[in-house]
């Protein structure tokens, strides 16, 4: 088939085509890897120079107009079919509302929430700051250089060079930390914060997901000392996990924010081959925590002999899946509604100290 014939019969399929599928078909018989405008490329390969210089503006004005046709009555097609659901598609207003409300709070929500309440009522507020943060409240007010190797263990996603602010390299954050940064340089101590949020990590699989819930908490005030801190994150998990028996332990660990740093186990039992929360058969990792680290407090503008303090961190989708028993993460951001009937919660039942932080 000559050329020309070719490139009537494929401007014909095109025009009549009328779905998105029809014209797909058409493309892929053109342009696919089998496509009969492929072919003819290919041909160019094995030509003369003095063939090619004849037939090449030929052939790769045939792919240049088709391809160009394929774009219009696509874009044709797309419009008449969003036309087509805005004229069909309608809610009906009138319809009667149902019995009982259907939607239901994800249980990571449920968690902040009852968590927020559980600090409220020791004096904590409640901080938030930017998703999209810069190096600096990020990594290098937190006492992580250049050159710490807690910079590549943090997986981090960076913006391009191009979207660098006065100088800093752009990132999503890692932590909820520049948050308590962010409050320690703009609000005089003493300080009590809990900075719940999202935060992004490159890291994804069964136990990883790259972007997760976590909240930090900090304290900045005079003479405060790993005591406050025992007892307050005591007093959280006792309430958080409804329970008198929760027993914690204390291990010595290493932050570059924090010194000395605290690794948190809760004790658990072992109830029909379930773990419970509660008593001490077993230990499990909840809470990374210590002191606030001199030079952190120093980078906030704070003298670190007149200010100290202590701070935490944890992941809240964990501490979801510890108190209301669900063992696959990624089911949190699947969406799946069956799912959320399951595990979520009334939206009705807001958490209360008095009424019962769990629903
Ligand atoms: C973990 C551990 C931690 C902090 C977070 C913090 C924040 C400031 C200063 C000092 Cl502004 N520390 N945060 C401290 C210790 C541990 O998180 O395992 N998180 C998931």
């Amino acid at each position: 088939m000559d050329i020309e014939t070719l490139q009537t019969e494929l401007m014909a399929a095109i025009e009549s085509a009328d779905t998105l599928e029809a014209l797909e078909a058409v493309r892929v018989s053109a342009l696919g890897k089998q496509g009969s405008v492929s072919a003819l490329l290919k041909t160019m390969g094995g030509m003369s120079p003095e063939e090619r210089q004849t037939q090449g503006p030929i052939i790769n004005g045939l792919r240049e107009s088709i391809t160009s046709a394929l774009t219009a009555k696509k874009a044709d097609l797309e419009t008449a079919e969003l036309n087509r659901r805005l004229a069909t598609e309608r809610v009906d207003m009138t319809l009667p509302a149902p019995d009982a409300p259907r939607g239901t709070i994800h249980p990571v929500s449920q968690v902040m929430d009852e968590l927020a309440e559980i600090f409220a009522d020791m004096g904590f507020a409640v901080a938030e700051g930017p998703e999209i943060e810069d190096d600096w409240h990020n990594f290098t007010a937190l006492n992580i250089p250049e050159t710490h190797p807690a910079r590549a263990m943090h997986d981090t996603f960076y913006f391009p060079d191009d979207m660098a602010r006065d100088g800093q390299k752009m990132v999503l954050r890692t932590h909820t930390s520049p948050v308590q940064i962010r409050t320690m340089t703009s609000q005089e101590p003493p300080i009590r914060i809990i900075a719940p949020g999202r935060v992004y990590r490159s890291d994804s699989d069964a136990t990883h997901t790259p972007m997760f819930h976590q909240i930090e908490g900090l304290v900045i005030d005079k003479g405060i000392h790993l005591g406050h801190l025992k007892w307050t994150l005591e007093t959280f998990l006792k309430a958080y996990f409804e329970r008198e028996d929760v027993v914690l332990r204390l291990r010595p660990s290493y932050f570059p924010f924090t010194e000395p740093s605290v690794e948190v186990d809760v004790g658990y039992s072992v109830i029909n081959g379930k773990r419970v929360i509660g008593g001490s058969e077993g230990w499990m990792e909840v809470l990374g925590s210590g002191m606030v680290h001199r030079k952190v407090i120093e980078a906030c503008g704070l003298d670190p002999d007149v200010w100290q303090g202590f701070a935490f961190g944890t992941g809240v989708d964990r501490l979801a899946m510890l108190k209301y028993g669900m063992d696959d993460l990624r089911a949190f951001f699947d969406g799946d509604n069956r799912w959320l009937q399951h595990y979520g919660f009334n939206a009705l039942d807001v958490p209360t100290l008095s009424g019962g932080v769990g629903a």
